[in-house]
């Protein structure tokens, strides 16, 4: 699929580098919309701002969570109309990534999960930054051309495997500076990572999975009543995918749609 209609360059950058720097996708009025909408998800939360990179859907309120996709949704969707047919793509989810000012908050080298079968077509995500960020408060470093080396089936239970170490991985990437506001489109499976926050205050951004629209969600799973050596795909609703986060099996309606053979460590395809 062409993720942006009028972009050749900028659909091509995604298939072929697996990311794409998009500078001002929000105005700074939808930043200043976005920033009072976090605001107001930490006081209603009352969570602890803590040591570690969390995510707002994990809170598990299920009004919190529904409160941020619809005010997110109403800020993000007329600035992704701008550039892509959203007719054609699904956002799975609008959530807040929170990395507190701490010597813990570092994301190591990672690729996130497979939202989708990716022999046929992979999902994105996208991540938007509320504050401007560098290599001191937390910013974005990329892999180049990764996610074509990772294994298709990534998960809770089924990590990424990727070649070479980790010193090797920071060596080849490349940092991404963005103002608040900017958008940095990835490849599901791009390797990426940021480094933790030495700033004095939280760095919000907003972190949308999504999915061409002709495309099954899924959610990769397998436990002991797995076959061995097997994957399991069920096909789920947003809300059942951010479920099965937490309750594993019990969000997940009847057999699963199809099962593919688990990634080992020699072959990761
Ligand atoms: O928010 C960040 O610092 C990075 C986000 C990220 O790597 C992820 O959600 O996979």
């Amino acid at each position: 699929m062409r993720w942006f209609t009028d972009d050749v360059l900028a659909s091509k950058q995604l298939t072929v580098d697996g990311y794409r720097h998009f500078s001002s996708f929000l105005s700074p009025d939808d930043v200043a919309r976005a920033c009072g909408l976090y605001e107001e998800v930490l006081r209603r939360s009352n969570r602890p701002m803590g040591d570690e990179w969390w995510v707002t859907t994990l809170l598990g309120d299920s009004d919190v969570s529904a409160l941020i996709d619809g005010g997110l949704r109403t800020i993000v969707s007329p600035r992704l109309n701008r550039i892509a047919d959203a007719d054609s793509i699904q956002m799975v989810l609008l959530d807040f990534a929170i990395k507190p000012p701490s010597t813990m908050s570092e994301l190591g080298p990672h690729a996130d999960h497979s939202i989708t079968d990716e022999s046929r077509a992979r999902g994105a995500y996208l991540w938007i930054p509320l504050q401007d960020t560098n290599e001191y408060n937390g910013t974005l470093y990329v892999v180049p051309g990764s996610h074509n080396h990772v294994n298709r089936v990534r998960s809770l239970h089924v990590p990424a495997r990727f070649d070479g170490s980790f010193e090797e991985i920071r060596r080849s990437a490349v940092r991404i500076d963005c103002q608040a506001g900017d958008m940095v489109a990835m490849s599901a499976g791009l390797v990426h990572f940021s480094p933790p926050n030495q700033s004095e205050t939280p760095r919000p951004a907003l972190f949308i999975p999504a999915i061409p629209i002709d495309e099954p969600l899924l959610f990769y799973y397998c436990d002991d009543a797995t076959p061995e050596g097997w994957v399991e795909a069920h096909e789920v609703s947003a809300r059942q995918y951010v479920a099965a986060f937490t309750d594993g099996r019990a969000a997940l309606e009847g057999p699963p749609s199809m099962l593919v053979p688990k990634p080992n460590e020699i072959s990761p395809w």
